[in-house]
């Protein structure tokens, strides 16, 4: 029933577990300069129970930065077989770096993973995401292979050549970024084929924010169970936090990692199902260990049991990142809350951006929404009455009337890797 009988395994017992890979992991982290010294005043005899991670330091990204490239390193660099880079689309990169442990324990977790959404080794997998320095690429791929998967490195883009290799190898499972799958299941049908004809049940999706309605409508669109699947570079990359099949949040793999959700002013933890900054700590990592690391990523955890019988607990699917944040005349807006709005919609199609510019001496948010054909018409009145109709709707969200801007389908330009949701034209 489970890939790992851990996944089941009693809280009492499972938290002792974590206890004593806290314990182990601090030991270890101390033979990196970094944490030699940050860690100075730690005494690990002073941890009774897991919740006494509370009293160790964070680490945070500008940690890493500067640390760049080997600071964080526990081990000899001789030790080490594999890095992996983020996108730094905000500022220096970070690098992360495995040892083969590294490796075989994050290929497990991601197995396990997949295992958990009803993958099994009779399973074709199509791997859509870029390869290289994303951990999309390689993480989920050696994961595939681990559960025993026949993995198919198509890689991103080129669309046509994607269909063709999921209909010539029966694909039943898609690795998929959510903003292209909506994208891509519009290209089958352009391409003269039914959703429905297509051998695929599983699209794992995920690598950014999205939401429960953009779920539901790329599930209608492909003809597909769609699982939201979370995790980080600084984590490992993807097999951090998965769904099962009940499709009620995320299972975070607490053998592995000490998830906390704190209020990111102050610290200290929200109270339980509040949201909050997700703060990991790594249990099973050899080589590059991190302790209290801030995601900067935004959840709360989900109250209750799972009926899938798992006790690792869960969190909500990512409500944004900390610094996705607008601020604007006093209102803080997060861009998934103008997607649940538009995606909610049946006029509004596949694509949007939220552009935010300045006119005359105040800011004002512009959103582009592609319209679905058979709502762009010739008639003008309807067209105004739709971005009046949009506009209202974004509104009663969040709380300020946006100018809207009504495109056709596919003319909003869509990049390969994670969407660029967010364009900041202000004048500074
Ligand atoms: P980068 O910071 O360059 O994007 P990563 O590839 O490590 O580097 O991306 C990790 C980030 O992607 C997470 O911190 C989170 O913000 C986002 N992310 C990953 N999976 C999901 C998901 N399922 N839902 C929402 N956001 C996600
Ligand atoms: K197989
Ligand atoms: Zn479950």
């Amino acid at each position: 029933m489970y890939y790992d009988t851990v996944e089941a395994m009693n809280r009492a017992a499972l938290e002792e577990l974590q206890l004593e890979r806290l314990k182990l992991t601090i030991e270890k982290a101390r033979k990196s300069p970094f944490y030699k010294e940050h860690l100075a005043g730690v005494n690990t005899d002073d941890l009774k129970s897991v919740a006494d991670v509370t009293s160790l330091p964070f680490t945070t990204k500008d940690d890493l930065r500067s640390q760049y490239p080997y600071g964080m390193l526990t081990r000899p660099l001789d030790d080490f077989v594999r890095l992996h880079a983020s996108s730094g689309t905000t500022g220096t990169p970070t690098a992360i770096f495995y040892t083969q442990e590294d490796l075989d324990t994050w290929a497990d977790l991601m197995a396990r993973s997949m295992y958990c959404c009803g993958c099994r080794r009779s399973d074709v997998l199509q791997n859509m995401s870029g390869y290289g320095l994303f951990t999309g690429g390689l993480g989920i791929h050696n994961g595939s292979e681990r559960l025993g998967m026949l993995t198919v490195p198509a890689g991103a883009g080129n669309t046509k050549r994607q269909i063709k290799l999921i209909r010539d190898f029966s694909v039943t499972v898609l690795h998929i970024i959510p903003s292209f799958a909506l994208y891509f299941a519009q290209k089958v049908n352009e391409a003269g084929f039914d959703v429905k004809d297509m051998p695929w049940r599983i699209a794992l999706i995920g690598a950014e924010p999205h939401t429960e309605e953009t779920r539901r409508k790329v599930e209608e669109m492909m003809h597909i169970k769609a699982y939201n699947s979370y995790g980080l570079s600084e984590m490992n990359g993807p097999g951090v936090a998965f769904e099962c099949i009940e499709q009620k949040g995320m299972h975070v793999w607490e053998d592995a990692y000490i998830a906390e959700i704190i209020n990111p002013d102050t610290g200290e933890h929200v109270a339980e199902g509040e949201i909050g900054e997700l703060v990991m700590t790594t249990l099973l990592r050899d080589g590059m260990p991190l302790i209290r690391y801030r995601t900067r990523d935004l959840t709360r955890f989900v109250p209750g049991d799972c009926a899938c019988g798992r006790t690792h607990r869960r969190i909500d699917r990512i409500a944004g990142r900390a610094d996705d944040m607008m601020i604007l005349k006093g209102v803080n807006i997060y861009p998934m809350q103008i997607e649940q709005c538009l995606m909610s919609m049946p006029e509004v199609g596949q694509n949007y951006l939220i552009e935010l510019i300045t006119e005359g001496v105040t800011d004002q948010l512009k959103v582009k929404v592609e319209i679905k054909d058979e709502f762009f018409v010739e008639d003008m009145r309807a067209l105004q009455g739709l971005q009046k109709k949009i506009a209202k709707n974004l509104c009663s969200e969040i709380l300020i009337t946006p100018r809207v801007e009504l495109c056709q389908h596919d003319s909003i330009p869509k990049s390969e890797g994670k969407a660029v949701r967010v364009i900041d034209n202000r004048k500074k």
